[in-house]
């Protein structure tokens, strides 16, 4: 026998995944976590017994429920569905699959579209901050199509912009966790920042690199996956994130001055594949860093007047650019992210229902 679960498999920027309505799924998180992990197909590299895609961009859950919040419209609960390990973590949020889930939470009647555009806010449960994302409705209705373009995804859809409230901090407790602009550790200088999304900042020279690398590339070369892996695990604690051996967070990305254009070259580990792009809120922590002067990314970046001010910063990744919108004050070490924007697309691919061995769960 097997539980059919409704669901939504959707893309969402340059990640793809299921969505669930909270109430969908089993109340208890072990027996969720089982659920997710039939239903992905992991542990198993190729996933053949699930529907996720063998990368963990594309073994991604969002669980979205009416929120109790005055000031959200919904919760967004992020999952990172490992492929190739029996783990399901909430350690991190993802701003990718976010895109999806404003059209999602009006398709399923959570938020009334009424005009031309709907903003949705979403209250992101992994880290308690605020995304509003404004979802093209015309007529009511979501918007899939339009002229946007984002690098990593071809072709081109509706944009959604999003504005992020509040997410200085919102994993470590503060923007720089280690309260230093630099630490030096295993004879590099890092760049530790959260602004949405924990990452270290290492410059891709102290490593014998050039920062051009193919992701492919730079998973093969096992010594710097080694050592990259030494430092995440050392500055976990210190990032207030506790033991990381089992999170997906930090992220360590690669810097190197721009080759295309943009402000900052960028190769960022997820943290242990290469990603071929980079993750949103990845991205607004890198701009964030890159317009603080003394940062690792700072000392890379090409930007002309770095600190206060509000900036446009083009991060460079493997497969084309990220555009950030940055708004911040910088006063010595008081430092006030006052704004951060950028602009996604997402699209609906299928709906229906997921099936999974009902020995591991029978609802009904
Ligand atoms: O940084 C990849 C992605 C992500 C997460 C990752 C993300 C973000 O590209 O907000 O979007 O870093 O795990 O979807």
């Amino acid at each position: 026998m097997q539980t059919a679960i409704p669901t939504t498999l959707m893309r969402g920027g340059t990640s793809k995944g299921l969505y669930f309505a909270k109430a969908d799924l089993p109340d208890d998180n072990e027996t969720r976590d089982r659920v997710l992990l039939a239903a992905m197909g992991s542990p198993d590299i190729r996933q053949i017994d699930g529907v996720g895609g063998a990368h963990p961009l594309t073994s991604k859950i969002a669980v979205i429920s009416p929120s109790p919040r005055d000031d959200a419209d919904v919760d967004y609960l992020f999952l990172q569905v490992a492929v190739d390990k029996r783990e399901v973590s909430d350690s991190q949020n993802c701003g990718n699959i976010l895109a999806g889930v404003g059209p999602w939470a009006i398709e399923n009647g959570l938020v009334d579209a009424s005009r031309e555009t709907t903003p949705v806010r979403i209250h992101m449960v992994n880290t308690g901050a605020i995304a509003v994302a404004h979802v093209p409705t015309p007529g009511n209705r979501v918007e899939y199509e339009g002229d946007a373009a984002i690098d990593g995804v071809p072709g081109t859809a509706a944009a959604i912009p999003i504005d992020f409230l509040d997410v200085a901090g919102s994993s470590c407790g503060s923007l720089l966790p280690t309260g230093n602009i630099v630490d030096i550790v295993d004879g590099v200088e890092i760049t530790c920042i959260d602004n949405g999304m924990p990452v270290v900042i290492l410059r891709a020279d102290d490593f014998g690199l050039t920062g051009n690398e193919t992701p492919q590339a730079l998973e093969e070369n096992a010594p710097l996956k080694e050592r990259l892996e030494r430092i995440r695990l050392a500055m976990g604690p210190t990032m207030n994130l506790g033991d990381v051996a089992k999170k997906t967070v930090p992220k360590m990305t690669l810097v190197s001055p721009p080759g295309a254009g943009g402000v900052i070259s960028t190769r960022s580990f997820i943290p242990h594949r290469v990603h071929e792009a980079i993750g949103v809120l990845g991205a607004v922590s890198i701009a964030t860093a890159c317009v603080l002067p003394g940062s690792t990314a700072a000392a890379a970046a090409n930007l002309a007047a770095p600190g206060s001010g509000a900036h446009r910063l083009d991060i460079e990744h493997p497969t084309g650019f990220f555009t950030v919108d940055i708004e911040i004050d910088v006063d010595g070490p008081a430092i006030h992210v006052k704004r951060a924007a950028l602009l996604r697309t997402a699209r609906k691919l299928m709906r229906g229902e997921v099936y999974v061995p009902s020995a591991i769960w029978r609802h009904g």
